[in-house]
């Protein structure tokens, strides 16, 4: 089957919870559905988050640069030559979501054209992920019933916590009452989105240390670089690259620097075969790699959900997969569904999801 057309269909549904980090916050998921039209008459589809404060991509600027560079650059080509799309996609530098989305699209269109899961063309390693939450910016007891109220109602016990605000105690307080709240049997981590420098963030590792954080996240930035290795270097649990580290020649940069000891693998920035790679190489290095959260709508998550369930390096840790529960609607026909703190992968063929048409007219936010 040819790549016949590729469309991009902006979108926008609001966050009934907005989310608040060190680096921004997001109130609107305002992604850009990505469909590769194949001559067999299949539809593959994926999505891309626009992250201005991470990659610089905008909604207009996917919608731009797949219409007017990557569509016309890859028609015509096979749905199975994601190898010569990557090449060709790579003359342009940067918008990691625009890509990832033509690459996971592709998979999606050779799955449903076959009738199997991308999951099980992906290695099929397990079924199902462990889940967990992404708790943004509030007061200690507004974070604490959160996540208290997420265990009860669906049973996820893994919660990241973003910090990185000043001073250092206003996320001391947060971590400590949730860990307060949850017991020890849940496990907490923190992402700082580069908010702190190196010496804050390493003072707040010693006040967090009878937290019990399972590991940390991005605390300062990359480009501090001797603070950060500084940081590294004393950090007691494992230090995730996740925004500093979007490629496999990233992770390589940082891990061999020092400057991190672990890797956040996004499918939303590194699509399915990338993501393979990242895999890979942390495999090869004898690193950590989680499954991060891109703040993700629907579509994106099934397509973390399947890679990270595809991988025994991925599947070993709980995934970032729930921050979709704060958003107020779906593109969705099914809903997606967290059962005792895990995600199942959809079995049916492609990414496993339908689309809903009306719904799709109602959030497009281009006609
Ligand atoms: C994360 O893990 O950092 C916040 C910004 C971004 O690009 O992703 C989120 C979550
Ligand atoms: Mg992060």
């Amino acid at each position: 089957a040819r790549i016949l057309e590729v469309r991009t269909v902006p979108y926008a549904i609001p966050y009934s919870k907005p989310l608040k980090f060190a680096s921004g916050s997001i109130a609107i998921a305002d992604n850009v559905l990505v469909e590769i039209v194949t001559s067999d008459g299949v539809v593959g589809i994926a999505e891309a988050p626009p992250r201005p404060y991470t990659y610089g991509e905008t909604q207009a600027s996917i919608v731009a640069v797949i219409e007017q560079i990557f569509a016309p650059a890859i028609i015509g080509l096979s749905i199975l030559d994601r190898e010569q799309v990557r090449s060709r996609l790579a003359r342009t530098v940067g918008n990691p979501t625009a890509k990832a989305a033509i690459n996971m699209a592709m998979w999606d269109a050779w799955g449903k054209t076959i009738g199997t899961p991308v999951h099980s063309l992906l290695g099929g390693f397990t079924d199902q992920l462990q889940v967990s939450h992404m708790l943004g910016f509030d007061d200690p007891d507004v974070v604490a019933a959160e996540a208290i109220q997420l265990r009860e109602t669906l049973g996820i016990s893994s919660f990241k916590i973003k910090v990185g605000r000043r001073p250092v105690h206003l996320d001391v307080a947060v971590c400590k009452a949730v860990r307060g709240a949850l017991g020890p049997d849940a496990e907490l981590y923190i992402d700082g989105n580069r908010g702190w420098t190196a010496a804050e963030s390493a003072l707040a590792i010693r006040q967090l240390e009878d937290v019990g954080l399972s590991r940390v996240e991005e605390l300062c930035p990359a480009d501090d670089v001797l603070g950060r290795r500084w940081l590294v270097s004393q950090c007691p649990i494992p230090f995730v690259a996740d925004e500093s580290a979007p490629t496999p020649a990233d992770v390589t940069r940082e891990i061999l620097a020092g400057a991190a000891t672990a890797v956040s693998i996004k499918t939303a920035r590194t699509g399915f075969s990338d993501s393979l790679r990242v895999s890979h190489l942390a495999e090869g290095l004898g690193i950590e790699a989680v499954i991060g959260n891109q703040i993700d709508a629907h579509i994106g998550t099934v397509c973390s959900l399947i890679f990270g369930a595809s991988q025994e390096i991925t599947a070993r840790s709980a995934a970032e997969l729930s921050n979709y529960l704060d958003m107020a609607d779906d593109l969705l026909q099914e809903p997606l569904l967290i059962e005792n703190g895990r995600m199942r992968v959809p079995d049916g063929p492609g990414l496993g999801i339908r689309l809903d048409p009306e719904k799709v007219t109602r959030y497009r936010v281009d006609l």
